[in-house]
């Protein structure tokens, strides 16, 4: 082997190294995709889009027994998290937001695909409103109540099941089917001054009223009802590192190959 080869390769392999530093040091990175699904009987409930957050676990949107605060309410009243999201962005920069889907009826799924880090994000937050209501919604209360991805990355929570016994009354907005979204004027709204609480049995006084979806609404929950489920599915994103590490790993082999070629034929030649 000639001395510049044996001094490329040298180089070759060193670079190596570093990259496969690079690597290891790198976040694991995964593309994950979440599936939502409205588990409610035929006329029951429909969900607002579900507002989504992979973390650090540091974003806490509201407590049980303790008053709803704008960026819960933001959800619970209205479906549109403006303040759930800004207040999210505030405590955990990092986190990867969004939201999914829109308006979903009972029997009704949707998904969308997001970007995570699972060594900074391996948190899972959500809420959604629940309609027709005032002001119910889906949520966890616990920032740290779903550890989606284990510390090397692996997806250990597979989906998320919710029951009617897990609808949250944010407490923030009187009871009144006339001010209630999705069958009345939200713009009537009057203020509840109670605390977040779980409350399904209310659902049942929106019964018989056309919905603006156009069907007319009957609850027929029950504590064991399941009404929404979250699915997860992972799978790993290349790391731009690797690439780079075969292209370096490919270059020398093709240098070993072009180089020994001649110098076998004129080994050959020279002995003859
Ligand atoms: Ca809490
Ligand atoms: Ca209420």
């Amino acid at each position: 082997m000639s001395r510049s080869l044996h001094t490329f390769l040298r180089t070759a392999i060193g670079a190596s190294a570093l990259l496969l530093a690079g690597t290891a040091a790198q976040a694991a990175m995964v593309t994950v995709t979440v599936v939502v699904q409205n588990l409610a009987p035929t006329n029951s409930i429909s969900f607002a889009p579900l507002h989504v957050g992979f973390n650090n676990g540091s974003f806490d949107a509201f407590d049980v027994g303790g008053v709803a605060t704008s960026p819960i309410i933001s959800v619970a009243e209205g479906g549109s998290g403006t303040d759930w999201q800004a207040a999210f962005a505030a405590a955990d920069p990092g986190a990867t937001r969004g939201s999914i889907g829109g308006l979903l009826l009972p029997g009704a799924s949707s998904s969308l695909s997001f970007r995570v880090d699972t060594a900074a994000n391996p948190f899972f937050t959500f809420g959604a409103m629940a309609v027709p209501s005032n002001d119910f919604f889906i949520g966890n209360d616990s920032p740290t109540e779903y550890r989606l991805f284990d510390a090397n990355g692996n997806l250990q929570v597979p989906s998320i099941t919710l029951g009617a016994s897990d609808l949250w009354d944010a407490g923030s907005e009187l009871f009144d089917p006339a001010a209630a979204a999705f069958v009345g004027d939200n713009s009537l709204r009057r203020d509840q001054n109670s605390v977040v609480a779980f409350n399904f049995l209310e659902l049942e006084g929106f019964d018989g009223l056309t919905t603006g979806a156009g069907y007319v609404f009957r609850s027929a929950l029950t504590a064991g009802s399941e009404i929404y489920r979250i699915s997860f599915s992972a799978t790993a994103v290349p790391e731009p590192g690797s690439f780079a590490l075969t292209a370096a790993a490919l270059m020398a082999v093709g240098v070993v190959s072009r180089r020994r070629r001649p110098d076998t034929a004129q080994g050959n030649g020279a002995r003859a």
